[in-house]
């Protein structure tokens, strides 16, 4: 199957998961719930619940599985955009192409949508139903595993690291903590837990760690660069942002050639820590590659 034709079938099934796990408009709070889907089902890429499944697959996991995860983590994903898009951290009027939440519902509500999609996420984590046939060490491991790159010491971490360093001169260290806990954390969490529920040995889960750090950090490498030479329209949101704000970038402190660079050498070391898979990682290879060279 072609990598295009894998993204639409797989986010088809994701946008079928998250539809059923999401509390819809007619309950209520309607107007929280309907902030929460505004965002969840705006047109993102699903790229890291399609990592999460491809993982399972690739070690030869049932992807049936790995569904409640996968929707969990675009949760968590998308209550990021949320937040980041607010007055008080990036102030940004668009995301995914339309309206950001705040100002289409305004900002006590994103924030709380925010909020209630981070819990939600979590409540699905361990939902009964869907963990049915998943060992309880298992679950457990896999919510530990999400709350750890998420938390302060991942996600939020990294973005408290790049909120401090705006304007501020920033050495290499401090750009690689900040995209690797920022950004390169779920991504590297969305490829432990597909292959943790996929039943994976230590080894696979070794190899998809490697894979996961790699893959990350070069997702925000090539995020920075398409802040500057990439396109608005198929973006949707403005370009050269990082740069009016004072952000730390690859391209800022290693010029463009250099992170372009960096970027593919991540790429290889992607592809080569999962050839011990064979075959079955070939769909994961693909998503390092096309990692590095999206537009959008
Ligand atoms: C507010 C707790 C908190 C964290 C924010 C991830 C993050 C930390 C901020 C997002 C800022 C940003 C735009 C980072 C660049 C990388 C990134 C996460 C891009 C968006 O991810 P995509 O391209 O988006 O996968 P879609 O819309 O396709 O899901």
């Amino acid at each position: 199957m072609e990598l295009n034709e894998y993204f639409q079938n797989r986010s088809q099934l994701i946008d079928q998961a998250l539809e059923s796990w999401l509390p819809s408009e007619e309950i209520l709070p309607a107007a929280l719930h309907k902030a929460m889907r505004y965002s969840v089902f705006a047109g993102g890429k699903r790229l890291r619940p399609i990592l999460m499944i491809a993982a399972c697959e690739a070690v030869g996991g049932d992807t049936r599985h790995v569904m409640h995860a996968a929707c969990a983590m675009e949760m968590i994903h998308t209550y990021s955009l949320v937040h980041d898009d607010l007055p008080a951290m990036d102030d940004d009027d668009y995301r995914r192409g339309r309206l950001t939440n705040h100002k289409a519902f305004g900002e006590a509500t994103a924030i709380l949508a925010g909020d209630a999609l981070l819990t939600e996420a979590f409540r699905l984590l361990a939902d009964e139903k869907a963990n049915k046939d998943i060992p309880p060490h298992v679950t457990i491991q896999v919510i530990e595993l999400i709350a750890r790159y998420a938390g302060s010491q991942g996600m939020v971490g990294g973005q408290v690291v790049d909120m401090e360093s705006e304007g501020q001169t920033v050495d290499f260290p401090t750009l690689e903590y900040i995209h690797t806990h920022k950004t390169g954390g779920l991504i590297l969490a969305s490829v432990q837990v597909g292959a943790l529920l996929g039943g994976g040995d230590d080894a696979q889960l070794a190899a998809m760690k490697k894979f996961g750090g790699a893959a990350g950090l070069a997702f925000q490498i090539a995020d920075d660069i398409l802040d500057v030479i990439g396109d608005k329209d198929e973006i949707g949101k403005d370009i050269g942002s990082d740069q009016a704000r004072g952000k730390v970038t690859y391209p800022a402190l290693l010029g463009l050639s250099e992170s372009r660079q960096r970027a593919s050498e991540l790429c290889e070391i992607a592809i080569d820590s999962l050839s011990p898979l064979g075959e079955s990682a070939k769909v994961l290879q693909d998503i390092a590659r096309y990692i590095v060279s999206r537009t959008s």
